[in-house]
Order: C-alpha cells, then structure tokens, then sequence
C-alpha cells in the first residue's frame, strides 16, 4: 500500500471538551504521523466554504455555525493508505453506528457534532490539505 497524505479536523465538539490528545492517541496508535497541525477558530464564511459540497444539505447552516463555534485542530496525517486507515479510525458518521473503538463510537455526541472529520478520497484530500496549509508547514 502507498504512503498517503490525508487531512483530518478536530472538530468543535471535541476541542471544547479537551479532547485533542486523546483523539490524537488513536490516530497515532493506527500508525498515522501528524505531518502538519495548526489549532484555529473558523469564520462561519471559512467553514462554509470547506464544506460548500454540503451546500444543498438540510443541515449545511447548523453545520457551519457549529464548525465556527469553537476552535478547531486541522492536521495532515501521513501513512500507508491514510485516507481509508483514518476513516477506519474514525467511525461511521453517526455514533450510533460507530464501531467499539473507534473515536466516534467513543467520543461523538450526535450525528452534527462527531467530533473528527477525514477526506474521502485522495482528490478531496489534495483540495483539503491545500486549504489550510502551504507546502511549507508540511513538515513530516
Ligand atoms: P463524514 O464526515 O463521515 O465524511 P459526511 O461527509 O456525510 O460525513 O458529512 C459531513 C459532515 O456533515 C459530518 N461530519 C457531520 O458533521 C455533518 N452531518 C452529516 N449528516 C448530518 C445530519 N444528518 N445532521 C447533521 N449533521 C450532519
């Protein structure tokens, strides 16, 4: 398998309940590198524009209120396919779905306020890294 990149958020939810070094643990633990990390509050402006795939969606508004609602921890994780080991790590989108270990079956309080997000894929992953870090603060 090929060493990835893939970009992760610590959300809201989880940064307000001092949570990053215990999310971070379990990313760690699979085997991920945090390349690149910077802690940062969101616009709602700046949220809306992450997530301008979601603009249809029912929920897009309440989810960017909640992304600029605290701050948040956007990283880089680096490692043998990380796109789907960070998935893997982070549970299904709602908790209540989430297998036993994983940060959203142990972490997450709702479907909205699941504590991590993950790139989906390795051109989501390109675009969501170039956001929010210059090659330059990609330090390995
Ligand atoms: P994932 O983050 O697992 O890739 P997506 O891409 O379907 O999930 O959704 C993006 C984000 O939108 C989720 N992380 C969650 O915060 C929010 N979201 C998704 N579905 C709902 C929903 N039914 N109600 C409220 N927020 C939602």
């Amino acid at each position: 398998m090929a060493l990835e990149r893939t970009f992760s958020i610590i959300k809201p939810d989880a940064t307000r309940r001092n949570l990053t070094g215990a999310i971070n643990k379990k990313f760690e633990d699979a085997g991920l590198r945090v390349v690149a990390q910077k802690r940062i509050q969101l616009s709602k402006a700046q949220a809306g524009e992450f997530y301008k795939v979601h603009a249809e969606r029912p929920f897009y508004d309440e989810l960017c209120e909640f992304m600029a609602s605290a701050p948040i921890v956007a990283q880089v994780l680096e490692g043998e396919g990380a796109i789907a080991k960070n998935r893997e790590v982070m549970g299904a989108t709602n908790p209540s779905d989430a297998a036993a270990g994983t940060i959203r079956a142990e972490f997450a309080e709702s479907v909205g306020e699941n504590s991590v997000h993950g790139s989906d894929a390795p051109e989501t992953a390109a675009v969501e890294i170039a956001y929010f870090f210059s090659g330059l603060e990609l330090v390995g």
